[in-house]
């Protein structure tokens, strides 16, 4: 989608510079001219890459190490195909074994920990939920579930967290909570904004890296 797009952008802005130099005493002359030095280039390029590259399709890949105050630490890896879901896999160490909270958090910002990542991501203006209601942040996640080893290991696959476009969650941060979520259920005070998961154990932003699968 995004490979799209820079193509687009070629032509029109070559339109738009040969409209900005017009010949005043033949303006239909000029914006003959533009059109006839667009598929030209067009021409050229096809000359000179006689197997023109096709995208076929976008693989979107983001990743995130989790480090805290504790001995929490981790991995979660981020794949999107095209506009397709995201998936998340994550990998968790340190933590007491049962669920954990875990969330996209707003701002990528850990320089005062993981407190600065702000609130769980919201672009819609919802209130807290579990990852399968429509009514929740885009960042809820639901826990992760630790074994008696104290890991957890999860992979998530998410339709409100893409690796591209206006709601991109790159550059935003995954948190892992000291306690359960009850996504928005539990009758507590902070049910509809954090889930009562208590405090941020661990946290990281997630870093983008965008491949893209071609054909000749
Ligand atoms: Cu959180
Ligand atoms: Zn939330």
């Amino acid at each position: 989608m995004a490979a799209s797009l820079v193509f687009a952008a070629s032509p029109s802005q070559t339109l738009a510079s040969s409209f900005s130099s017009p010949n005043p005493s033949a303006p239909f002359r000029s914006s003959f001219t533009g059109i006839t030095l667009k598929f030209p280039r067009q021409a050229l390029r096809l000359s000179v890459s006689p197997k023109p590259l096709t995208i076929v399709a976008v693989t979107k890949k983001a990743v995130a190490v989790l480090t805290g105050t504790s001995s929490v630490e981790g991995v979660v890896t981020l794949t999107q195909e095209d506009d397709g879901p995201t998936t998340v896999n994550v990998k968790v160490t340190g933590l007491t074994p049962g669920p954990h909270g875990f969330h996209l958090h707003e701002y990528g910002d850990t320089t005062n920990g993981c407190i600065s990542t702000g609130a769980h991501f919201n672009p819609n203006g919802m209130t807290h939920g579990a990852p399968e209601d429509e009514i929740r942040h885009a960042g809820d996640l639901g826990n992760i579930v630790v074994n008696a080893d104290g890991i957890a290991e999860a992979t998530i696959i998410d339709k409100q967290i893409p690796l591209s476009g206006p709601n991109s969650i790159v550059g935003r941060a995954f948190v892992v909570h000291e306690l359960e979520d009850d996504l928005g259920k539990g009758g507590h005070e902070l049910s509809l904004t954090t889930g009562n998961a208590g405090g941020r154990l661990a946290c990281e932003t997630a870093e983008s890296k965008i491949h893209k699968t071609s054909v000749r």
